[in-house]
């Protein structure tokens, strides 16, 4: 097995762990919460978030047990985001990680409620984390409550994906909802191992310039796969995109020219790391990935 993909089902050992310990069990009253909450991080999601901040980290150094908390946190963040993303009022879908969605399998009050335990419980494992000092547990929750919150994170993000649609949106429009959307978090994932490992100011903006591209990469691909894969090996909704008329970068250029975008924004994130005098290629490695992803 390459030193890549052994790290990477480490970090799906490691953080499911990490997961299992911080979410209450349940059989921990009020069970269905539980349940459900549970019905949805243990579903078989990638862990690309917590394996990039985990990678961001070691490249600068950090200890593992240092990262391990931080890299639960976004993945619970992004858990989140996707219950609420599935419900009814925003993209109404039934599959989500191979399985029914959590307003399917329970309610829509319950699955809202999942999202909302999910987001509380990021920042309070990083704010109890006592591997990490009181300053970096601070500069850790501003970065994520950013990413997820503030005018130019993920949830706006949302909102502007939802009025968009059904208009037809310029190429900069819609590079700017990812940018928000599905970016502010990938980026922020990394910029926290980064923080975490003590990177200096500038290895800090080569990490963020190369997390973004990677974040925009990520929606390229994450645009193909709903055009090019079959629900089955998604597990999620093939098709979407088009049958909603959604802007995507297929839709703009064509499958093949997306596919050579894609390429393209994939050597430029990598070439972001040459700044930086460390050994990189987990996160090229990890770049690569998803650029050639099937799900
Ligand atoms: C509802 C607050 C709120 C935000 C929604 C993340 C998001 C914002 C919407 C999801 C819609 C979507 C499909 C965006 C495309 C990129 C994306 C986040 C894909 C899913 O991420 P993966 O592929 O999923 O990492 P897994 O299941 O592997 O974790």
């Amino acid at each position: 097995m390459s030193t890549l993909a052994d790290f990477v089902s480490q970090v799906h050992r490691v953080i499911d762990n990490a997961l299992d310990e911080i979410i209450p069990k349940e059989d921990v009253a009020p069970t269905r919460l539980h349940e459900a909450i549970r019905w949805s991080v243990f579903a078989g999601g990638k862990r690309i978030r917590p394996a990039l901040l985990i990678a961001a980290g070691e490249t600068f150094g950090a200890e593992r047990a240092a990262l391990i908390n931080c890299a639960a946190s976004v993945e619970m963040i992004h858990t989140y985001s996707l219950i609420h993303d599935d419900l009814p009022s925003m993209d109404d879908d039934d599959l989500r990680r191979g399985r029914a969605t959590c307003h399917k399998q329970f309610d829509e009050a319950t699955a809202i409620l999942a999202g909302d335990v999910l987001q509380t419980l990021a920042f309070k494992a990083i704010a109890t984390d006592e591997n990490l000092s009181a300053e970096k547990r601070i500069k850790l929750i501003t970065l994520l409550a950013d990413a997820a919150g503030t005018p130019l994170g993920m949830v706006a993000g949302q909102q502007l994906d939802l009025d968009a649609e059904g208009e037809t949106l310029s190429l900069s429009a819609l590079e700017n909802i990812h940018r928000q959307k599905t970016g502010a978090l990938i980026t922020a994932s990394a910029v926290a191992g980064a923080i975490i490992g003590e990177a200096n100011e500038d290895e800090l903006t080569a990490i963020q310039s190369f997390a973004a591209k990677l974040g925009l990469l990520f929606q390229i691909t994450d645009d193909l796969l709903d055009v090019t894969q079959e629900t089955a090996s998604l597990g999620k909704t093939a098709g979407k995109d088009v049958a909603a008329a959604k802007a995507t970068y297929p839709s703009h250029y064509g499958v093949e020219k997306s596919h050579e975008f894609a390429t393209q924004i994939c050597t430029e994130a990598c070439d972001e790391l040459a700044a930086i005098t460390r050994d990189t290629s987990l996160l090229s490695g990890l770049a690569e990935m998803i650029a050639t992803r099937k799900r």
